[in-house]
């Protein structure tokens, strides 16, 4: 299940059970300071508004009609959804959706690919209507650094994409790294006495052991340039990557604990 704020619309996070993509309410730790009244006339029109908004984005989306997506973008916004929220809470579930469809047989793989391309333009919009106003100021060097990267051989570049986005609308100083720039990256003089972690973004359990060499690669760096380390995305949030030690598992990006 999908949980936005019935108050100010901010997307709260996900919660069981996760193949469920109906959207819930709930208060954001904000708004339940300030109780609302959630009975009023204004409340439940926002979130009609929201499901029906979700709705005409995902059928856009089947329809491959891109036209459709800039003023649905809009009333989302209009109606006080964060442009990052419309990519965590919107989406990524309706990209579940598709893969699950692919998967069922229900829908085709040119279906499926051209449903991501209609996706990854919907993001480039949203991004751009990030960068006009991000949710935090920027945070200040000392503050700390994420370096985002996918596992080696991991070829799904939204999820990574979206979690470097929704960082850095938060104010934090993101960089995208690979397997071959990574070790370099963490080393770099300007970043002394800053914290750092390290993301790593799993599809699919077979990228496992590729994760586990990585992080002897990167565990073995000196402790100032030794970042936390944590794993996240399709397969750890479907509970299929065992345990690998001095690595934090988190199955959605509240995981994190940021917000
Ligand atoms: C689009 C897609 C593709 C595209 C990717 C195109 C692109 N440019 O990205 C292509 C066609 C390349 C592809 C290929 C494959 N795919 Co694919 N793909 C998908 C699909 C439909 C959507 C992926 C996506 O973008 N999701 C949306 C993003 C936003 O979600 P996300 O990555 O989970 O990220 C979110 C969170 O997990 C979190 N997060 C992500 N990373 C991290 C990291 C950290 C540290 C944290 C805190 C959080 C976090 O933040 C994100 C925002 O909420 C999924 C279905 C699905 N359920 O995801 C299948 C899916 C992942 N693919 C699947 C498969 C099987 C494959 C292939 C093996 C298919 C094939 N035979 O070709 C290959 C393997 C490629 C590879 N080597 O990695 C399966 C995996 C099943 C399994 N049991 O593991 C899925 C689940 C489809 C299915 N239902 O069967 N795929
Ligand atoms: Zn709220």
């Amino acid at each position: 299940m999908l949980k936005w704020c019935a108050h100010c619309q901010q997307f709260i996070g996900e919660m069981p059970p996760h193949a469920d993509l109906g959207i819930t309410h709930g208060l954001c730790r904000k708004c339940a300071g300030e109780k609302p009244d959630l009975l009023s006339g204004d409340e439940y029109a926002h979130a009609v508004a929201l499901r029906d908004i979700f709705q005409s984005l995902f059928s856009a989306g089947r329809r491959s009609d891109f036209d459709a997506a800039g003023p649905l973008v809009d009333d989302a916004i209009a109606a006080h959804c964060r442009p990052v929220d419309i990519l965590v809470g919107m989406i990524a579930p309706m990209l579940y959706e598709i893969g699950n469809a692919w998967e069922q047989g229900t829908l085709t793989v040119e279906g499926e690919h051209e449903f991501t391309t209609f996706a990854e333009r919907v993001i480039d919009l949203v991004e751009a209507r990030i960068k006009r106003a991000w949710s935090q100021p920027e945070r200040s060097v000392g503050d700390g650094c994420y370096f985002l990267m996918n596992a080696p051989g991991n070829t799904h570049s939204v999820g990574i994409r979206i979690l470097g986005l929704w960082l850095q609308d938060q104010g934090w100083r993101t960089r995208h790294v690979d397997d071959r720039t990574v070790l370099d990256a963490l080393s770099e003089p300007s970043l002394a006495g800053e914290s750092r972690t390290l993301l790593v973004s799993i599809a699919l359990p077979e990228q496992g052991d590729a994760v586990t060499a990585l992080v002897e690669r990167v565990q073995a760096l000196p402790a100032p340039h030794r970042p936390n380390i944590v794993l996240g995305g399709y397969a750890v949030k479907t509970g299929r990557v065992p345990p690998i030690p001095g690595v934090t598992l988190a199955p959605d990006i509240s995981a994190l604990g940021l917000d």
